[in-house]
């Protein structure tokens, strides 16, 4: 089946490794990009939205850009990961498609209420202020969206702290609204998104299409591993993002388990902390409404990025 997307993101190497998974598959219609202020400011992962469209020649995808600053902290950007562009390491070429009019929020809500019924789903890699924002500013997207499958969170281990994901610790509040509205949740946390490490072999697969694009994602890649390496002690980067839109192309890529997942806004230690209630049996869908995602086939989930990356040409 074709899935319905929007990809709310804050690009950010694997936010655009997860744009070109979207383009590039048969079974995703992304619908758009709306953005949001989380791995570097607003307006550079806008532009650095716009600049991976022009790069995979997808420029009648709309762009709309949100939210600049979580609902109630201040925004902290992560430069050591992503560097000072937000996506450091590559020449962007210049869009040469206009930012689409309309604030993220609003055509989020647009969107979802212009379409049947449980077609559309939200992809939000990023932190999560749009996605509650357009809940709490039209409610009746809850009932509407087909699912929400986010990148954030962990049940068993952080990385912006011991026990928080950047994406949920920028905005716990925001994420708080995501979690506890009564929709589809999958959370495609650092549990499954620390399997779908590029090593070298992946990267040589990448490299070897010997496009513009393979060299692009391959400099991407390049830039991520030392960041990487320099600030998480990681040999190799996990390419979190995409897993989200795998997830969707083929679930038996992404194997999941059903759990109450709730998010802790006041901590003394632990803010941010995606708290999965892992004990007792696996409840059933209709008992649970969220589920986080534990296990990767390496193999198939590389196997669709580089045949997207060759589909897209
Ligand atoms: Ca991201």
């Amino acid at each position: 089946m074709t899935h319905k997307i929007i990809l709310d993101s804050d690009p950010g190497h694997d936010d655009a490794v997860a744009i070109l998974l979207a383009l590039g598959n048969p079974n995703i219609d992304l619908l758009g990009v709306t953005t949001v202020g989380g791995n570097q400011s607003l307006d550079k992962v806008t532009y650095n939205a716009r600049a991976v469209l022009e790069k995979a020649h997808a420029t009648d995808v709309p762009v709309h850009a949100g939210c600049d600053r979580p609902l109630v902290r201040p925004l902290e950007v992560a430069a050591s990961i992503h560097g000072q562009s937000g996506l450091d390491g590559v020449d962007l070429p210049v869009p040469t498609r206009p930012l689409d009019p309309g604030h993220a929020v609003d055509w989020i809500i647009e969107t979802i209420m212009d379409n049947e019924p449980g077609t559309i789903t939200l992809v939000p890699t990023g932190p999560l202020t749009n996605i509650a924002m357009a809940a709490r500013k039209e409610p009746r997207i809850v009932e509407r969206v087909r699912e929400v499958v986010l990148m954030g969170g962990g049940y068993h281990v952080g990385n912006w702290s011991p026990v928080a994901e950047f994406n949920i610790k920028v905005d716990p509040e925001a994420a708080r609204v995501v979690f506890n509205a009564p929709w589809p949740v999958t959370m495609v946390g650092l549990d499954l998104t620390h399997q779908a490490l590029c090593t070298p072999e992946v990267q040589e697969r990448i490299r070897s299409i010997g496009t513009d694009l393979s060299t692009f994602v391959s400099g991407l890649m390049d830039f991520f591993r030392k960041s990487y390496k320099d600030n998480q002690d990681f040999v190799d980067p996990p390419v979190h993002d995409p897993c989200t839109v795998a997830y969707l192309i083929d679930p038996d890529i992404v194997k999941t388990r059903r759990c109450p997942v709730d998010v802790e806004v006041k901590g003394e230690l632990t803010t941010g902390m995606t708290v999965a209630d892992l004990r007792g049996p696996e409840p059933s869908a209709e008992e649970c409404h969220t589920q986080v995602a534990v296990k990767l086939d390496f193999d198939g989930f590389w196997d669709l990025i580089v045949d997207a990356i060759k589909r897209i040409g």
